[in-house]
């Protein structure tokens, strides 16, 4: 292990997604760390060794280390050598980015800072935060000197150390991946490289801060546009009665062309809320990221189109028939396929807009929660076994490529309908 940071403390604030594992990775090369959540529920959580998100094999790991006493939580930061800031950075109703979780996170460890602490800001955040992290600490403590006032010879470093794990995989990528290590200072960046390096099995990168920030922001901006390149694709091929699946199969086969997979639109809490920090940043240059961006979001709108044509073509089928007899079964309900994450997820915006619609008509099938109904935002979503769930259907919504949707593709009876837009079942 990098001895620079033996017997050292490190003070994470943010117990979320990236927070705890990231605490709980120091932890488990015995660093101690403490924890810092503004939920009560979540610091008790941690404390008894549990986990309050979804992510494999983490909560194994969280249990080992607040045994071992190298893990716990608080509601309050203590006094520590390092602190690590990763909490959310979401966007305001105008796409502008919302830095106010940052600051108050600035305010909380402010007055505990002391001359050779590094501040760390792990929060995916628009180019520039670090500087406004340091001009808020200094704002806080005249006291002590910050890299954007006194360069290599401040009191205390900051760098901009994103985090690239994607959800489910997170225990591993987290060792394994290479990071971008951007100091506002070349020693701000060094001191953090050897912070990392405790853990990290991958490179770890040294760069400037700015340039760290928009290498995140790049990384998921480039995945958006290429699953917008995707969408698009999926609506001119259904315009032209051209099947997209085959056509992607086909397109790819040529060495130099990889394009994604078309989806019900993009969900997650990344990659749909990144590229607008670009597109707040140079909005008359980031024409693509943008449009991007809108391709990806209207994707819900056209699917549930779909199942309203499919409807309408029922009864036109069956003249004497009610509208409202027609049972519609929406097939997963998470962002992506085999997790429980439904968050931000297009599938649920779909399915709601489905019951607003078609209310009593709609049920939804997800392998991966339990119970008999899901309440999202006012709306209960009636949940059903996949076992049975399709016989009843008239029309077939497959919104998640689950492995249990992939592997037991589902008889189709004469007359039902499927709106398939993931592309296993048709
Ligand atoms: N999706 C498609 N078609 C595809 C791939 C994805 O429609 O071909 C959809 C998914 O269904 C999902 C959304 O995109 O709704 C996002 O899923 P994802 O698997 O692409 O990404 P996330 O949001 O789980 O994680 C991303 C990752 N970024 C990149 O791959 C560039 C991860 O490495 C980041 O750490 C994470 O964002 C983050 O925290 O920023």
């Amino acid at each position: 292990m990098s001895s620079r940071y033996i017997n050292k403390t490190i003070c994470v604030v943010g117990l979320g997604y990236i927070g705890l594992p990231t605490a709980t990775a120091f932890a488990s090369r015995r660093i101690r760390v403490l924890g810092v959540d503004v939920s009560q529920r979540v610091v008790d959580t941690v404390n008894q060794g549990r986990i309050h998100i979804i992510e494999p094999d983490l909560d194994m790991l969280v249990q080992s280390a607040v045994s071992s006493g190298y893990l716990r939580a608080s509601l309050k930061p203590e006094v520590s050598d390092v602190y690590l800031i990763a909490v959310p950075t979401p966007f305001k109703d105008d796409h502008q980015p919302d830095l106010s979780y940052i600051e108050s996170a600035a305010k909380s460890i402010a007055p505990l800072l002391k001359s050779g602490d590094l501040v760390i800001l792990e929060s995916t955040s628009p180019v520039g935060a670090t500087e406004q992290l340091a001009a808020w600490l200094a704002g806080f403590r005249s006291d002590l000197s910050f890299p954007h006032q006194r360069g290599e010879d401040s009191d205390v470093m900051v760098a901009h150390c994103p985090e690239r794990v994607l959800p489910g995989k997170v225990v591993r990528e987290l060792v394994e991946n290479d990071r971008i290590i951007g100091g506002i200072t070349p020693r701000c960046a060094e001191a953090a490289q050897a912070l990392y390096k405790v853990f990290v099995t991958g490179s770890c990168v040294l760069t400037n801060a700015r340039t760290a920030e928009m290498c995140k922001l790049t990384e998921n901006a480039f995945r958006d546009v290429n699953i917008a390149f995707a969408n698009e694709l999926s609506l001119i091929c259904d315009r032209m009665g051209i099947s997209v699946w085959e056509l992607i199969r086909l397109a790819n086969l040529h060495p130099r062309v990889n394009i994604l997979q078309p989806g019900p639109g993009v969900g997650g809490h990344c990659i749909a809320v990144d590229p607008w920090f670009l597109v707040s940043s140079a909005p008359e240059q980031a024409r693509l990221i943008r449009t991007a961006r809108e391709v990806n979001d209207s994707k819900p709108e056209w699917v549930i189109a779909k199942v309203e044509s499919a409807i309408g073509q029922i009864l036109k089928d069956h003249p004497g028939r009610e509208a409202s007899s027609i049972r519609i079964v929406c097939f997963g309900l998470s962002f992506k396929p085999d997790i429980d994450d439904i968050r931000e997820s297009p599938a649920v915006g779909i399915v709601r807009a489905l019951i607003t619609r078609y209310p009593e008509q709609v049920v939804a099938v997800e392998p991966n929660l339990e119970g008999e109904s899901l309440c999202v935002k006012g709306t209960t979503i009636p949940l059903l076994p996949y076992a049975g769930a399709t016989a009843s259907a008239d029309v077939m919504v497959l919104l998640v490529d689950h492995k249990e949707f992939r592997t037991n593709v589902p008889a189709l009876q004469r007359g039902q309908r499927v709106v398939d837009t993931r592309g296993i079942w048709i």
